[in-house]
């Protein structure tokens, strides 16, 4: 991969709860499953009943979010929420949850619903990973759970990371519960993560924050963008 050559040695962003500092080289971006199956009409999200709409405008943001990141030098991780085409990575419970109009694997308007390898489970356009970014592709909500992620962070040398995506109190928190517990400092992107309910967001960003960042750091995207040099 391409770094620029000189990296600043530490930022530091006006975060809540207090100021997040980062090195850029030491630092991944992951984008959480921005797939036409969660942002689109006629995927997984609607089939749940959902107002997919909602999720329509964090596209751009995650764009400027990634591109800025891209510009930074730092790691680029993509994750999709999706199963192989057996179902056999599906657990029933997973299955059978709820009553959806169409259940993982049925024939969707974008193809078979959260299969990996389908049009309904690829990333939506804007967001498509470049050449050489990291693509991981995870049964669960969590995308440390049944992946290579931990190991990839590891061998990169990744101590902090920069989250984005859908849903944030689902497959968004459920991954930064991951990270946190597995030593890394996570600070989620306000304005690059959405729900379907936005009073789940906003108690997402709240319970995040709370207790002195009990799970890690909140900031709009304005904030990383016009981050300082400490170095
Ligand atoms: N249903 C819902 O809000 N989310 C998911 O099922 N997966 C993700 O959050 N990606």
């Amino acid at each position: 991969m391409n770094s620029p050559i000189s990296l600043p040695d530490m930022l530091e962003v006006d975060a809540q709860p207090y100021p997040f500092r980062f090195s850029p080289g030491h630092t991944a971006v992951i984008m959480i499953d921005m797939q036409r199956d969660f942002i689109l009409p006629g995927g997984f999200g609607e089939t749940l009943g959902n107002d997919v709409a909602r999720l329509a405008p964090t596209v751009a943001v995650a764009r400027r979010l990634l591109d800025w990141c891209r510009a930074s030098g730092m790691l680029v991780v993509h994750t999709k929420e999706a199963h192989a085409a057996d179902l056999s990575d599906c657990p029933p419970a997973k299955l059978n949850r709820g009553e959806p109009k169409l259940r993982i694997g049925d024939p969707g308007t974008m193809g078979r619903i959260l299969i990996d390898g389908e049009v309904g489970s690829d990333f939506v356009e804007e967001l498509a990973p470049l050449d050489g970014e990291t693509v991981i592709v995870k049964p669960g909500k969590g995308a440390f759970y049944a992946t290579e992620l931990g190991r990839i962070l590891s061998e990169r040398g990744i101590t902090h990371l920069l989250l984005g995506g859908v849903t944030t109190e689902v497959c968004v928190q459920t991954t930064m519960r991951e990270a946190n517990d597995r030593g890394y400092e996570c600070l989620l992107v306000e304005d690059a993560t959405e729900s379907y309910f936005p009073q789940f967001k906003q108690a997402t960003l709240e319970m995040i924050r709370a207790q002195g960042g009990i799970v890690g750091w909140t900031a709009p995207l304005a904030k990383i963008a016009s981050a300082k040099s400490i170095a």
